[in-house]
């Protein structure tokens, strides 16, 4: 599978400086910042600086250390955020089926209150 990735998406541009963020934590290859639109009170998007477009593509893709840098900023934002206790939801949306807006791959982290059935329909 070849993944087409491209550098006008908005994650490219606030990795590149172009547009600001609210930073959670960054590391050479993984940046958290708050989402834009956030759909519970804890809502942050977890992303490689990798050329990643989809989950799958950088579960495929990814160097060894991305990933690890990757799953460990995410162990260290649920930890930072205070989420273990009450729990959370990851979400990561793929391609045209499921809706992702911004094809660069993140993860949605959210929590901070009850979140309901997994789907609304
Ligand atoms: P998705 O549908 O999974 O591709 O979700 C993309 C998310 O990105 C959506 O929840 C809104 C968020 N978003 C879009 N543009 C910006 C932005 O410029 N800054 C921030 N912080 N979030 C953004």
């Amino acid at each position: 599978m070849t993944y087409v990735y491209d550098d006008t998406n908005i994650f490219a541009m606030i990795l590149r400086g172009d547009i600001p963020n609210s930073t959670v934590t960054e590391t050479d290859y993984s940046l958290a910042f708050r989402d834009i639109n956030p759909q519970s009170p804890v809502h942050i998007l977890l992303i490689p600086k990798g050329k990643y477009v989809t989950i799958d593509d950088f579960a495929a893709n990814a160097g060894l250390e991305e990933v690890a840098d990757f799953w460990r900023t995410f162990a260290a934002i649920i930890d930072g955020e205070g989420l273990q206790q009450k729990g959370f939801r990851v979400i990561s949306n793929a391609g045209e089926h499921g809706l992702q807006e911004v094809p660069h791959f993140h993860l949605h982290i959210l929590g901070g209150k009850a979140l309901g059935p997994i789907l609304a329909q």
